[in-house]
């Protein structure tokens, strides 16, 4: 007989600009914690599907390349790739912050297509690259900056839609700091 066990299937499609760090987190999750990993990944094309196992889960993961023609690419066929989706990971590299509203934008986009086709998904916010005290390269981001951006995405999510959001960042993989 084999041992084929049904595990519960888990489809999450993984969002947000290009270079906000969704790979990373992907990787990450997936446990490829070796800092290598990270240094150089190259930019995702269209999108990189992973199937994983974990706390006995099947994960189906879609890793989307986040460059505008690939946001608008997955936009166009939304309905194809939200089909048995149960969760978003947004990701928001917090270091752009010139570029919040872009990324708040593509998220109001995905809101919309949800709401149109009635669909219940649960978001999981991720505000990467959150080392910026590490390397002092970004001294612009304070808490206030932040807050007004967790009150935004608040305002752009129904609250029961809501799991969480993080403050994460490649450079301590283990440390996930709970903001909401
Ligand atoms: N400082 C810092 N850099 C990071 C972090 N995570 C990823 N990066 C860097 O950010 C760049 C982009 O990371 P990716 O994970 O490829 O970003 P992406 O969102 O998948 O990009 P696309 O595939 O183009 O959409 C890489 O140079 C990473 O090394 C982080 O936590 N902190
Ligand atoms: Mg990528």
């Amino acid at each position: 007989m084999s041992k084929n066990i049904r595990r519960p299937f888990r489809k999450i499609l993984v969002l947000g600009l290009d270079n906000s760090g969704k790979t990373s987190v992907v990787l990450n999750f997936i446990g490829k914690i070796n800092l290598t990993n990270f240094i150089t990944p190259k930019a995702t094309e269209k999108v990189n599907i992973v199937n994983f196992e974990k706390d006995n889960f099947k994960f189906e993961i879609l890793d989307f390349g986040g460059k505008e023609v690939y946001r608008n690419e997955f936009l166009k066929k939304f309905n194809e790739y939200i089909t048995d989706t149960k969760e978003i990971f947004y990701v928001i590299d917090i270091q752009d912050y010139e570029r919040y509203d872009l990324a708040l934008n593509f998220l109001k986009e995905i809101i919309k297509r949800l709401n149109s086709i009635n669909y219940e998904i649960e978001f999981t916010f991720f505000l990467h690259k959150f080392d910026n005290d590490i390397f002092n390269l970004t001294p612009n981001i304070n808490d206030e900056l932040i807050d007004d951006l967790v009150e935004k995405i608040k305002n752009i999510v129904p609250s029961d839609e809501f799991n969480e959001i993080y403050k994460s960042t490649i450079y301590t993989v283990l440390d996930k700091i709970h903001v909401y």
